[in-house]
């Protein structure tokens, strides 16, 4: 699209001016047409500036997304092959889950810059704000058991703490099994869902919402004590300078990551992928409160099994596996 090719240009220079003419030389288009796709980029969210006699630029410091913004520079070679970038969508979990159905290719990626209706585990809402975070799903087809399937939520936890590193420098954990947090407080969270016959995965929705560029007043009352974001966090020492991230960065590194994840599993490497989710975890050696139905327990986290089994020493004295999805696990003192 010429639209995209302007766009390419104008970064390309780094903030420096662009001849209108030199834009439409290289294009092979009018001045006009260049003007009016220049147009098109600003109400799509660029900042340019248009200048009498110098032409145009590219003020990049804005948080677009958008297809074209995640797919410039993306390094891998089958996870985000195609992205379907939505405004607003009840779910990218349910989008996702409806073209898989109609043959969505393996590693096709649904993204939202809103959901109204984005959904936790068990049921729960999980909140996702237009503009302020990453609300992404990815529809994968592994050949793996449903038994398997929980490794799939342990390596994408790996896959977005150090994307969430990479690109902002923070430091989350991984609580078992699917949250991530900054100092106590939830940033991020995974939804793996699966459509499966008794023995065989047919696809996966990997869901992952993160809280990107949210004040602390952007979350909902109910979870405003619980949910942190990332702008938020690395602004905790210093309220003044709370730096906003750009969404698409963190998610062409995620899908990166993610697809390193994706390469082992399919090659076995299970156990590789444990032995790192154990280095970033918040989880192990604490005390854990688990819920499971009506009956609650404490204990210690011991110890994470290669199918993603927590490890639980109880105050009793026995030892128990604990799955996920059937309880929720809460520290003693507060969240963590
Ligand atoms: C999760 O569930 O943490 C999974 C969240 C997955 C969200 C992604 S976004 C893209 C994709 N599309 C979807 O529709 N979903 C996925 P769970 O462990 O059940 O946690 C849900 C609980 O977290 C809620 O009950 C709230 O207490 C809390 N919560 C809700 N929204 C939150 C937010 N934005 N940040 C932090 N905590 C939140």
């Amino acid at each position: 699209m010429l639209e995209q090719k302007v766009l390419e240009i104008l970064k390309q220079n780094n903030e420096n001016y662009v001849s209108g003419e030199s834009l439409s030389e290289h294009l092979g288009v009018t001045r006009t047409s260049i003007w009016k796709h220049i147009n098109s980029l600003k109400e799509a969210g660029y900042n340019i500036e248009s200048v009498t006699r110098k032409g145009y630029r590219l003020i990049d410091s804005s948080d677009i997304l958008n297809e074209f913004e995640v797919k410039n520079g993306l390094q891998t070679d089958l996870i985000g092959n195609k992205i379907v970038y939505i405004k607003e969508v009840d779910s990218t979990n349910l989008y996702a889950r409806k073209i898989a159905l109609e043959g969505a290719e393996d590693g096709t990626v649904v993204i939202a810059d809103a959901q109204t209706a984005g959904r936790g585990r068990l049921g729960r809402n999980w909140s996702s704000m237009a503009g302020k975070g990453i609300w992404m799903s990815v529809v994968l087809r592994p050949q793996i058991s449903p038994e398997e399937v929980q490794i799939i939520t342990l390596g994408a936890s790996v896959a977005a703490i150090k994307a969430i590193y990479d690109v902002t420098g923070i430091r989350a954990g991984i609580k078992w099994p699917n949250d991530i947090i900054c100092d106590g407080k939830k940033v991020c969270g995974i939804l793996t869902e699966m459509n499966s016959e008794v023995e065989m995965v047919n696809f996966l929705i990997l869901g992952i919402g993160i809280n990107v560029n949210h004040t602390i007043l952007d979350f909902p009352d109910e979870i405003k004590s619980i949910a942190t974001s990332l702008a938020v966090y690395s602004g905790m020492n210093d309220k003044k300078n709370v730096k906003l991230f750009r969404r698409s960065d963190i998610i062409k590194k995620l899908l990166y990551e993610l697809e390193q994840i994706y390469n082992k599993i399919k090659k076995g490497a299970v156990k590789d992928i444990i032995d790192e989710w154990k280095l970033y975890s918040a989880t192990l050696g604490k005390q854990v409160r688990v819920i499971y139905k009506n009956d609650t327990y404490t204990g210690t986290a011991l110890d994470i099994r290669d199918d993603g089994r927590l490890v639980v020493k109880c105050d009793d004295g026995c030892t128990r596996d604990v799955f996920s999805g059937e309880v929720s696990v809460r520290g003693i003192l507060g969240y963590l």
